[in-house]
């Protein structure tokens, strides 16, 4: 299941108490105070990981709370703060504290704090004053924050991947990226969306989304692609995946087309490069593609042409940069 949204309640950690003491060593009867601070209770943290792809983790454990801080000790020893507690979510995570957006988590590893732990309290050896060297004073740990928060996942990709079951989609983004979506001789076998970052020369990257296989009638709730086409609306630029071997690809590239259309519109207008795929089974014949738009032969079994396509998808979305920055 593709789980897009989870309510969830988080305690962060208390602090630990400041200590009373007092020194007690041979020959010093009176030693003077030594209570250290409590240690300051952990936060809890919801941090992106692209690795994970839905919330459904999320859906089955609802309550998660932080470490509490140690209590202070005698000889002035500070008690040891608690540990963070640290909440995996895929990257594209909207993040809603009692009701009120703070924040999107729109890259790997990007972090929020959403629940702060308590501070340590002050031990009696931070009392101590000219006039009262014996203070009998300390601080109890502050209370860890708590509250509910609002998990909203809405795919964030710049590349999302379209085509008929089979067409060998999920395949294309196992050798482009390090995602390890399902892959199967059988149609309908990615039910998930699922995105992959892909290493683009140097230091750039761009994500790509995987998502079911389209079957003529989705747009009117055939088959399973129809639900998952609004997570492809924030992509910037579309892949057709249609297979070389298909006996007239145009056809199926333009009832592709025709489906994304009758859905929404605006899909169809967004930059698009139609990839053939499987190339390394189909016997060479004359290219009978005449579009206005790119078209890469690729082979995710071989590699080839997956050079060209990365080239090309790169130069789509810098073209779509170009148009956002006017
Ligand atoms: N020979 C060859 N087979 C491929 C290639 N790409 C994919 N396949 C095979 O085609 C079949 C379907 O591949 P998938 O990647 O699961 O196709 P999909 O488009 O994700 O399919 P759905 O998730 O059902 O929509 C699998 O058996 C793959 O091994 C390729 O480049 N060459
Ligand atoms: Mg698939």
């Amino acid at each position: 299941m593709f789980i897009v949204y989870v309510k969830i309640k988080v305690k962060a950690g208390d602090g630990g108490n400041g200590c009373l003491s007092f020194r007690r060593e041979k020959y010093v009867p009176l030693g003077g105070p030594d209570g250290g601070d409590g240690g300051k209770g952990g936060d809890i943290i919801i941090e992106a990981d692209s690795n994970i792809n839905t919330l459904i983790d999320l859906r089955y454990h609802k309550s998660y709370k932080a470490e509490r801080g140690k209590h202070g000790e005698g000889n002035n020893k500070t008690g040891r703060s608690g540990k963070d507690r640290v909440i995996k979510v895929p990257v594209g995570t909207i993040i809603k504290k009692n009701g009120i957006l703070i924040g999107d988590l729109t890259e790997d590893c990007q972090r929020v704090v959403v629940a702060i732990g308590g501070r340590g309290g002050k031990g009696n050896a931070r009392f101590a004053t000219s006039t009262n060297r014996a203070p009998r004073k300390f601080e109890k740990g502050q209370k860890g924050e708590e509250a509910f928060i609002e998990l909203e996942l809405k795919i964030l990709a710049d590349v999302g991947l379209v085509g008929y079951p089979n067409a060998g989609k999920s395949t294309l983004l196992s050798v482009i990226s390090a995602a390890k979506p399902k892959i199967a001789d059988y149609p309908f076998t990615t039910i998930e969306p699922m995105v992959g970052i892909v290493k683009y020369r140097d230091y750039k990257s761009f994500s790509v989304a995987d998502i079911p296989g389209l079957i003529e009638g989705a747009h009117k709730g055939k088959g399973l692609g129809i639900k998952f086409l609004k997570h492809i609306e924030r992509t910037k630029v579309l892949l057709f995946l249609i297979e070389s071997i298909k006996k007239n690809p145009y056809s199926e590239y333009s009832s592709l087309l025709k489906e994304l259309e009758l859905f929404n519109n605006k899909l169809v207008k967004k930059p698009r490069i139609l990839v053939l795929t499987k190339v390394d089974i189909t016997p060479f014949r004359k290219k009978i593609f005449d579009v206005d738009i790119p078209v890469v032969e690729i082979s995710s079994v071989t590699g080839k042409g997956l050079k060209k396509l990365k080239d090309t998808i790169w130069s789509e979305l810098v073209k779509t940069k170009g148009k956002e920055e006017k």
